[in-house]
Parts: C-alpha cells; sequence; structure tokens
C-alpha cells in the first residue's frame, strides 16, 4: 500500500473570506466595513464577484471533489452597522449559498469573523472597546438563527493576531492604529468576543464550535538547520518571547483559560490590566471542538541587543527578525514544509485532547498564463510538500482531521490588493472568467485517490527552467 494515503474521512477542501471574494460592498443593503474605508484598503469591489458568482463557484469546487468550504460570512453585509437590525438580502446571501453548497455534497464551515468589521463600530472604538465582543456574541446569534439548521461548522475569528496587531500595532491592515496598548487591549477583546460567540453558538445547539489562529513554529537559524542544536540562552529568550506574542497569547487562554505569565507581564507593562475582567478568561478558555491551524513559514528569531521593536510585536526590542536561506514564495515567505510538522507536534504535546484541521495553507506564486492552461508547479509542489509534513505528523498521532488550502480563487489579498496570486483558480481581472490552475487539477487527484500521487512534483530549477 502507498505510504502516501490519508485516514480515511480525513476532509479536503479549500477556505476564503467575504471581503476577499464577494465584491458587491456597496449592494443589497450591506453596511461599510473597517476595510471599504481603510486608506490602504478599498481593494474589496469588484473582488471575484463572487456575491454574485456564487454558483458557479460551488459547481467548481463540485467538480474538484471538495467535501468542506470555508467561508466567512460578512458582518455589515448581515448586520449594516453592526448592532441592532439584521440585513434580510444579506442573510438570504448565506442562506443560498449554504444551501448550494449542501446540494453539491460539500459541507459548510462558516467563520464568522475575518476582519470585516462594520465601519460603524470602529467608529464606536472598534476592537478597543469592549461593546464590540458584545456586540459579536449578537451576530453570531442571528447567524446561527439563520443558517445553525444546516451549518455544522462554525469558527468564530480568523487570526486574532494578524487583526490585533498588524490592524492595531503595525497599522498595516484596517483600521491603520499603531499603539501597542490598543493592539494587547484589541487582542484581549477578540478572544473576549470568542468566548462570548461560542457561549452564544451553544447555548442555539450549535454543532462543531472552535477559533482560527495563525500559528508558526518559532526557532533560531541554528534549529531550522538542525532541530537538535541548542540555542544560546540568550536566543532562547527570543524565541520564548516571540512565541509568547505570536502563539500562546491565544493558545493559552482559548485551550487553557489563562495567559502565559512572561506575557501577562509584558501586557501589564504596555496596556496595563485594566481590560482583562475577573472571569474574562474562564469564558474564553471554555473547550472548543476544533482548533483551526494556518500555517505558512516559521518565525526565524535571534538576540539582536539593541534591535527595535517590531511595532507588530510589541515588547519584541533586542530581537531580530531573521531572513532565512530558503526558497521564498513572491510574498517572500520562507518555505519551510517541515514547519508544519515541528508546528502540530508541539501543539499535540500541549495540547493533546485538541482535535486539529488545517484550515489555511497555500502560497502566492507568479503564475504562468498561457492559452493551453495556467502552469503553476511551484503551488503544486507547496503543497505536496506541506501534505508530506502533515502526513509525518498524522503517522506520530496528530489529531488533524482535515485540509483546506487558502485559497481558491485568486483574490483580495488586503492592503496588497489583485497582485497576490494564492488561487487553485485563476481569475481574469477583466472578465472574471475562471480557469482551473494545474495545481487545482492535481488537487483533484489527491482528493481523489485520499492521497499523494507516486513520484514528486519536481519545483523548476534554474536547470530545468533554461
Ligand atoms: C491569512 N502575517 O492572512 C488570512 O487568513 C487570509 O485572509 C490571507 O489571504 C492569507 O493568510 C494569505 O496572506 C495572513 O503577516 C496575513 O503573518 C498576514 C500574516 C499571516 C496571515
Amino acid at each position: 500500500m502507498s505510504t502516501a494515503r490519508f485516514p480515511e474521512g480525513f476532509v479536503w477542501g479549500v477556505s476564503t473570506s467575504a471581503y476577499q471574494i464577494e465584491g458587491a460592498t456597496t449592494e443589497d443593503g450591506r453596511g461599510p466595513s473597517i476595510w471599504d474605508v481603510f486608506p490602504g484598503g478599498r481593494n474589496g469591489d469588484p473582488a471575484c464577484d463572487h456575491y454574485r458568482r456564487h454558483a458557479d463557484d460551488v459547481r467548481l469546487m463540485k467538480d474538484l471533489g471538495m467535501a468542506a468550504y470555508r467561508f466567512s460570512v460578512s458582518w455589515p453585509r448581515v448586520m449594516p452597522t453592526g448592532r441592532g437590525r439584521l440585513n434580510g438580502p444579506g442573510l438570504d446571501f448565506y442562506d443560498r449559498l449554504v444551501d448550494e453548497l449542501l446540494a453539491a455534497g460539500i459541507a459548510p464551515y462558516a467563520t464568522l469573523y475575518h476582519w470585516d468589521l462594520p465601519q460603524a463600530l470602529e467608529d464606536e472604538g472598534g476592537w478597543t472597546s469592549r461593546d464590540t465582543a458584545h456586540r459579536f456574541a449578537d451576530y453570531a446569534r442571528a447567524v446561527h438563527d439563520r443558517l445553525g439548521d444546516r451549518v455544522g461548522t462554525w469558527f468564530t475569528l480568523n487570526e486574532p493576531w494578524v487583526a490585533a496587531f498588524l490592524g492595531h500595532g503595525s497599522g498595516v491592515h484596517a483600521p491603520g492604529r499603531s499603539s501597542a496598548a490598543e493592539a494587547f487591549t484589541a487582542a484581549h477583546h477578540m478572544l473576549l468576543a470568542h468566548g462570548l460567540g461560542l457561549e452564544a453558538l451553544r447555548s442555539a445547539g450549535a454543532g462543531r464550535a472552535g477559533i482560527l489562529l495563525n500559528l508558526s513554529p518559532v526557532l533560531t537559524p541554528g534549529q531550522l538547520g538542525d532541530m537538535e542544536s541548542r540555542p544560546s540562552e540568550e536566543d532562547a529568550a527570543a524565541v520564548a518571547r516571540i512565541d509568547a506574542l505570536h502563539n500562546r497569547q491565544f493558545l493559552e487562554p482559548v485551550l487553557r483559560g489563562r495567559y502565559p505569565a512572561d506575557l501577562l507581564a509584558l501586557i501589564e507593562r504596555t496596556a496595563g490590566l485594566g481590560h482583562v475582567r475577573d472571569g474574562d478568561l474562564d469564558l474564553i478558555g471554555r473547550p472548543i471542538d476544533l482548533l483551526g491551524v494556518n500555517y505558512y513559514t516559521p518565525t526565524v528569531v535571534q538576540a539582536r541587543p539593541g534591535a527595535v521593536a517590531d511595532p507588530a510585536f510589541p515588547g519584541s526590542e533586542d530581537v531580530l527578525f531573521c531572513s532565512v536561506p530558503t526558497a521564498v514564495t513572491a510574498m517572500g515567505w520562507p518555505i519551510v514544509p517541515s514547519g508544519l510538522t515541528l508546528l502540530l507536534r508541539r501543539l499535540s504535546r500541549e495540547y493533546p485532547e485538541t482535535e486539529m484541521m488545517i484550515t489555511e495553507n497555500g502560497a502566492d506564486f507568479v503564475d504562468v498564463v498561457t492559452a493551453d492552461g495556467i502552469h503553476d508547479v511551484e503551488r503544486t509542489s507547496f503543497i505536496e510538500e506541506h501534505l508530506r509534513a502533515l502526513r509525518v505528523s498524522l503517522e506520530e498521532g496528530a489529531k488533524v482531521r482535515g485540509y483546506l488550502v487558502w485559497s481558491l480563487l485568486d483574490c483580495v489579498e488586503w492592503a496588497d490588493g489583485y497582485r497576490r496570486k494564492f488561487g487553485l483558480v485563476h481569475v481574469d481581472l477583466e472578465t472574471q472568467r475562471r480557469r482551473l490552475k494545474d495545481s487545482a487539477l492535481w488537487y483533484r487527484d489527491v482528493i481523489a485517490r485520499n492521497g499523494l500521487p507516486d513520484g514528486r512534483t519536481r519545483r523548476p530549477t534554474l536547470e530545468t527552467v533554461a
């Protein structure tokens, strides 16, 4: 038997998010989101025009054999001002989408918050205001009321680290704030929103529920080459600090109902602890059914006295974020499939009870677009190598139930706009025509055989290109 099979019932699929594909940002009563007004944003129209072409996109997924589709619900489409009145046509859209998915035999996985906060809530403080977490719970309940009879898998938030620290720390994401104190406060309020949202879903009798985290193994350059190598004390301390900010800040509250002590001290120094109230962590730490793991690349750091803090990692003074001598994607993200094995090994050791799914993995590359096809051997190779790394984890006993590629379509990459291409499917920006890339055809075969093909897809080297 081929060693490259996956367990029976392993779930194959793709992920997307509302703002990145829907377009139609002013139609049928949708309110503005922070990404529609953020100076570095405003790319949401027409996106992939998925709001009108959803039936075609579901058909594509069906043809590829997808078992699951993770999409996000746009809060301002459903609740234009973030509170109170529901927008019927907005809810109708998701209602139709869910019915089409079910008719195609595809399990709908709904993400409730993928970064598109209603601007009206931002005007009242956004995630720096505790009230936003309560508004999120109301919104979660309203969406569940409409879709809960058919959607069996729910995720509260996507990547609170990105939304809090790129949105409020470095300011490269909406709403473009740059304050370390606000970033920590926003992160806590997002965690609280997860807890309150989870409670709302549970009390409504929701199926499976969890959260999506962008997790990254933090390593020294030496460890990247050889995991057995022992970092210096200073380097180990740098690793621990960045790991606390990137990973443990979210894993520990959600899965253990506590902030790590080292991080708590840092938060207290930076933002105070007035925003963390008694009972919050109990709520945030209520059991989840599924942890969504979004993995792209490891984080490589070492101690460097005098280095200034990266505003996306407040408290990262004296830490150098290293570039590493590996191949990178077009975004410049190092390609390190073994990082996925390291990450899953660590999660399995520290949270052995937690069921997981890889809910995002994929890459931006420059595709070769020709009349006879879209050739993206680098993407195929990227996914293949990550699936091999995932197989190692499964053999080690990691409880990973499925794998979702980011993403179905070439879409809007936030502040980077349309130039980033993560899709299995190419989208012509003029005509909106969809064309399957070679990677989509390859992924279809993987799904059909529940395993990898024999032999390896070869990323082109200089020799094979010449
Ligand atoms: C994730 N980082 O974003 C998101 O969930 C997607 O919406 C996005 O399109 C995808 O990954 C590709 O970027 C991230 O800077 C954005 O570490 C930035 C980072 C990580 C994830």
